[in-house]
């Protein structure tokens, strides 16, 4: 079992794509444990993207990412790092297959509508730096037995 921090970023909110991104994971079989829709501040878009702090895209991505409200949230189940990056697609939505969340709403690798963790590192940094684990729901859920 994992789990994975995801967001979808102003871009996705700003047009109405929260409720569909999410049904997406839903319908998949993924388990919701916790959701947020926010504003997020400098220090946290700052601390969410340390790993590019010297790339020449940082700047507009921390602007980017607090323009608006994100609406983050943590998915669990199994290989969810995995499961949802594949269903995210391609970082450049230029390269995201028709089908995934970027390659059906998305054009540019600056607005490209969500974010999902990379790695079981990641997932862990970012789940606890958005949310902390005592945030995270525990339930069962009878459709758990189907999938
Ligand atoms: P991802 O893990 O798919 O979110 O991709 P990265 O961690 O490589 O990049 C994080 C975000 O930086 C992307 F979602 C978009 C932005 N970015 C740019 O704006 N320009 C680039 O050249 C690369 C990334």
């Amino acid at each position: 079992m994992e789990r994975t921090f995801v967001m979808v970023k102003p871009d996705g909110v700003l047009r109405g794509l929260v409720g569909e991104i999410l049904a997406r994971f839903e319908r998949r079989g993924l388990k919701l444990v916790a959701g947020k829709l926010m504003q997020v501040t400098r220090e946290l878009a700052e601390a969410h993207y340390a790993e590019h702090r010297e790339k020449p895209f940082f700047g507009d991505l921390v602007a980017f990412i607090t323009s608006g409200p994100v609406f983050a949230f943590v998915l669990e189940g199994p290989n969810a790092i995995g499961v949802v990056r594949e269903m995210m697609g391609k970082t450049n939505p230029k390269e995201a297959a028709p089908g995934t969340i970027r390659g059906d709403f998305a054009l540019t690798i600056d607005k490209n509508v969500i974010h999902g963790s990379d790695s079981p590192e990641s997932a862990a940094r970012e789940i606890a730096l958005w949310f902390g684990e005592e945030a995270l729901l525990s339930y069962d859920r009878p459709v758990d037995a189907w999938l």
